[in-house]
């Protein structure tokens, strides 16, 4: 006879998706399906970043490889196949994505029943790929507007973030992980390359109300507003007993950035600078799905004045001055360009 020994405790990205279904006691499964596509797509995209020194190596984007395969830029592959699997899905009516203009509108002949859109920027910090840097995906879910059975239109994509029904982000990293929110707080999961699932490894995320590290561009300084300068003073004050000098920690690359300093407490900063007056990240699909992880984790994010959850969007690709992380830092932050209006 064989005795089972040990226990087996890991909760799988999918089952955790289906225990939550319980939380929204009208739902129908279409955001857990939706959601676990999600999951799909991350893990296609990430066997193909961990080849890409590889495919480096064998030629680059727009070339043709040994196999007589198309080389593809990954931004590009990973914008393809998460349209694709959302597609799939039935679930989503369109999508929206930093890497097109135009908002991709799933009709196929006859208009899908799909009851969600889906705004993403498919891989974010792209150019640090080259350099083995982390990358991620960031994304967020909407109930549409238009009536279902219509095509979707922009109506349906131009909705504040506190409409958000969920958001979330893929980290590429020294592991690859999967972060979301359906608004009853934040939790992470950690692919286990052996059995090929996401794993909860970071449940009910909390992010530390205060922190030691501040993450902006600094080289950009000269441009920076006057209440944003004044903050990197304050940063750089020696203060034992409040921590400080704080630590700088900048990667560029926007996912990795939170990541850190949501688990570590910190803030993020990408201010609008005279060469960018809006800054440079997109609210759609950069700011406002990593602000609703954010203020459900504890924190905090604000283009300096307003909440970005509560920013009316008029533009797809609309940008704004982002400041995001703990609560304490990110008021500081607006206290300091308040100051200096
Ligand atoms: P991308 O969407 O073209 O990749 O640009 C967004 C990236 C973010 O990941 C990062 O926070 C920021 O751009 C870095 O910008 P900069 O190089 O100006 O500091
Ligand atoms: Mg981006």
């Amino acid at each position: 006879m064989t005795r089972a020994t040990g226990t087996y405790n890991i909760t799988t990205l999918n089952e955790f998706i289906i225990e939550r279904q319980a939380d929204f006691p009208y739902a129908k499964g279409e955001l857990s399906r939706l959601l676990h596509h999600v999951g799909v797509a991350a893990k296609v995209v990430n066997k193909k970043i961990n080849k890409a020194g590889l495919v480096d190596i064998l030629g680059r984007a727009g070339d043709v490889n040994v196999q007589g395969e198309d080389v593809q830029k990954l931004d590009l592959f990973a914008n393809e196949h998460f349209i694709a699997a959302l597609r799939s899905t039935g679930e989503c009516c369109a999508i929206a994505s930093e890497e097109d203009q135009e908002i991709t509108v799933f009709d196929d002949g006859l208009p899908l029943d799909g009851k969600y859109v889906f705004c993403m920027d498919p891989l974010d910090g792209s150019s640090n790929i080259d350099v083995n840097v982390s990358v991620g995906t960031i994304f967020s879910i909407y109930r549409r507007r238009t009536e279902r059975g219509t095509p979707a239109d922009l109506s349906d994509f131009l909705q504040p973030g506190t409409e958000q029904v969920a958001a979330g982000y893929v980290i590429y990293g020294s592991s690859t992980m999967l972060v979301y929110t359906t608004g009853k707080g934040v939790n992470g999961f950690t692919l286990d390359p052996t059995i090929g699932e996401f794993c909860l490894s970071h449940p009910d995320i909390r992010t530390p109300e205060h922190g030691t590290i501040y993450s902006i561009n600094e080289g950009n300084y000269a441009h920076f507003p006057a209440g944003v300068k004044q903050f990197i003073k304050h940063c750089q004050v020696v203060d034992p007993d409040t921590h400080r000098p704080y630590t700088s920690r900048y990667i560029g690359s926007l996912v990795s950035d939170v990541h850190r300093n949501l688990l570590k407490g910190g803030v993020f900063l990408y201010p609008s600078t005279q060469k960018a007056p809006q800054g440079k990240l997109r609210l759609l699909y950069e700011c406002n799905p990593i602000a609703m992880i954010a203020e459900q984790a504890g924190g905090k994010a604000s283009d300096g004045a307003r909440r970005i959850l509560e920013i009316p969007p008029e533009d797809l690709h609309q940008r704004v001055p982002f400041y995001v992380g703990s609560r304490q830092m990110v008021e500081t932050v607006e206290r300091c360009l308040a100051e200096a209006r």
